[in-house]
């Protein structure tokens, strides 16, 4: 089984560590391919960050239709381009927010959402709300420290830690779900300082796009996420245009960075 996991940032450290992360949960026979777009912003922080990062993201979709890959990860927080890369892929496409959100939602009756920057706040209410967990999200908190900073800030960690402990408290609520794929490899750490499950959304929807697969569930074409009609796309998005009766442009508009 072959599952392509999308850094929706061009950050390839970021790749990496999400890459990494995403194998030490993969069972015996996936194989995890961590990519990152060639064109799109370093990080994703606000709303324009992320328009500008589906093209890229969708680009990624069409090269992974092209190679056989049997499902998707969208590793970034704010799910971008998800419903879109469900239109391209024949197989199961998760994004990290949704799976995180979901995950939460087993482990108990109550979960807090510990971010990177305020702004992103709202993008991560309107998900839980999307993914019908809003009732469950009791809180959504920032650390305040920018994404890059989350592998350069020296106290970075225990910045993270502190702000869950407190969301924990403020919230009164049994869960934490981190707010950042840069985020994907203190979850067994902060568990263990805060004594709450802590969900990581890189390692969820890997499993969950692991499960789908092994299960033969694919997304449904009956109805919003069959095929875009169709047509032609001017100008720098011309490579995106599909043809007729194919779900996915077979002529990628960029050069894709692979990392194994
Ligand atoms: C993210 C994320 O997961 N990757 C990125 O570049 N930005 N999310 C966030 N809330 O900052």
């Amino acid at each position: 089984m072959r599952i392509r996991v999308i850094n929706p940032n061009t950050t390839w450290s970021m790749t990496r560590l999400i890459g990494d992360c995403a194998r030490s949960v993969a069972g015996p026979g996936v194989d995890v391919e961590a990519v990152s777009p060639q064109m799109g912003p370093a990080s994703i922080e606000s709303h324009y960050d992320e328009a500008l990062a589906v093209p890229g993201i969708l680009d990624e979709i069409a090269r992974g239709e092209q190679e056989g890959v049997d499902g998707y990860v969208i590793a970034c927080f704010g799910d971008p381009g998800l419903e879109a890369a469900r239109e391209l892929a024949h197989g199961p496409v998760v994004g990290i927010a949704e799976a995180a959100m979901r995950t939460a939602a087993y482990l108990g009756r109550s979960f807090s959402v510990v971010t990177t920057l305020g702004r992103t706040r709202g993008r991560a209410w309107d998900l839980a709300e999307t993914y019908g967990t809003a009732k469950a999200c009791r809180g959504v908190h920032a650390c305040e420290i920018p994404v890059l900073d989350l592998e350069t800030s020296p106290d970075a960690r225990e910045r993270i830690t502190q702000a869950c402990r407190e969301a924990l408290a403020i919230d009164e609520s049994d869960v934490i779900v981190l707010g950042c794929a840069g985020m994907a490899d203190l979850c067994a750490h902060i568990s263990a300082e805060i004594g709450a499950p802590v969900v990581d959304g890189v390692a969820a929807a890997v499993l969950t796009v692991q499960s789908l697969v092994t299960l033969g569930l694919r997304t449904s074409t009956m109805e919003e996420y069959a095929a875009p009609p169709p047509k032609p796309y001017a100008g720098l998005l011309g490579g995106f245009s599909l043809e007729a009766g194919l779900r996915a442009p077979t002529n990628p508009a960029t050069r894709t960075h692979l990392l194994q």
